[in-house]
């Protein structure tokens, strides 16, 4: 079957990396059409070699014969054009945080629960980046050991702000204090601070990380907590996982050959020879890096890990790509 596929917010950083990634994966699309605002209409962008012209996004658009949206265009676009482009056929896989707790949207990462893309209304919900590289690692684990407790602590790149978050810490840089994103300087410092605060004093991105895992490893049991926290990176998001399993396991041996042989890991874990997961060596990959692996030494069985993604790739276009590419391997 051919393949028409539709890029929705086309002009932003992770609808240009959706078209990079397209093209890195040789995705075997047929047709491709390019939408975004008003604002960004009538620009060009590349992609395989071919020059696309971008159309502004209108429900007319989906009028024409498309198979599959990749929309990363903010929630608020999501919640208004996905529902028309699902009733006119199109399945939508979404960037957006707007459709990601709906229990009628499979919540997916494709090496983690793929058999959740067999029942969807046309809307598909990709993850938040910080928690897909989470459970990336974390799946392995569970199907082996089983999970009773995950405390998530973070170390996100700018970029997951987008284009005004990279330009804060730029010019910061340079000793240029925008705080255009930021309500701090984020050059030389931490911010304890992603997304919103709500009332039980966590912020949004925190609570998602705890949801959404729920979801993805379809288990509402699982005890997780979270602080997530800005740091002055430009790209790939860094996380401490320390886990508590129901059961023993032999050794950290046996943990890192589950973690080499898991599908969409990587192992760099040679302390000695200062290699571990690194922020600046996972950018522009499509992996997720794991390392530092030892044992929680205060907990009967629980370990600690070290996990690193591109947040712009594994952690946004290329998860949208896979499930696409899932979704074409069933048509
Ligand atoms: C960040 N995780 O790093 C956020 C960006 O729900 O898709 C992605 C927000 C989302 O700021």
């Amino acid at each position: 079957k051919k393949i028409n596929l539709a890029v929705v917010g086309a002009s932003g950083m992770v609808g240009r990396t959706f078209l990079k990634v397209l093209e890195d994966r040789d995705f075997p699309f047929d047709n491709l059409y390019c939408f975004a605002s008003k604002r960004s209409a009538g620009q060009k962008v590349t992609c395989k070699g071919k020059e696309y012209t971008i159309e502004e996004l209108t429900p007319e658009s989906f009028d024409r014969d498309i198979d599959i949206a990749l929309f990363s265009a903010g929630g608020d676009t999501s919640k208004t054009f996905a529902p028309i482009a699902a009733s006119k056929g199109v399945i939508v896989v979404d960037n957006s945080s707007a459709w990601r707790m709906d229990t009628t949207v499979p919540l997916v990462v494709p090496e983690v629960n793929p058999e959740a893309l067999a029942d969807h209304n046309n809307i598909i919900a990709n993850p938040n980046c910080s928690t897909i590289q989470a459970v990336v690692a974390l799946k392995p684990l569970y199907d082996a050991y089983g999970i009773k407790r995950i405390v998530y602590s973070t170390y996100q790149a700018v970029s997951g702000s987008g284009v005004k978050g990279y330009k804060d810490l730029e010019e910061g840089l340079k000793g240029n204090d925008l705080m255009a994103c930021y309500p701090h300087p984020i050059a030389g410092n931490c911010l304890p601070h992603i997304d919103v605060f709500l009332e039980n004093g966590y912020t949004k991105e925190e609570m998602k990380m705890v949801n959404e895992t729920r979801k993805i490893l379809n288990d509402q049991s699982l005890k997780i907590t979270a602080t997530t926290v800005r740091v002055p990176v430009f790209y790939s998001h860094s996380e401490s996982v320390n886990v508590e399993f129901e059961k023993d396991f032999k050794d950290i041996a046996e943990i890192k050959t589950l973690l080499a042989n898991a599908n969409g890991v990587i192992l760099q874990d040679d302390p000695e020879n200062n290699v571990y997961p690194l922020a600046k060596e996972a950018t522009g990959t499509d992996p997720v890096y794991v390392g530092r692996i030892r044992r929680d030494e205060s907990l009967d069985s629980g370990i600690n890990l070290w996990v690193v993604a591109d947040n712009i790739r594994k952690g946004a276009a290329t998860n949208a790509v896979q499930i696409a590419e899932t979704l074409i391997q069933n048509m």
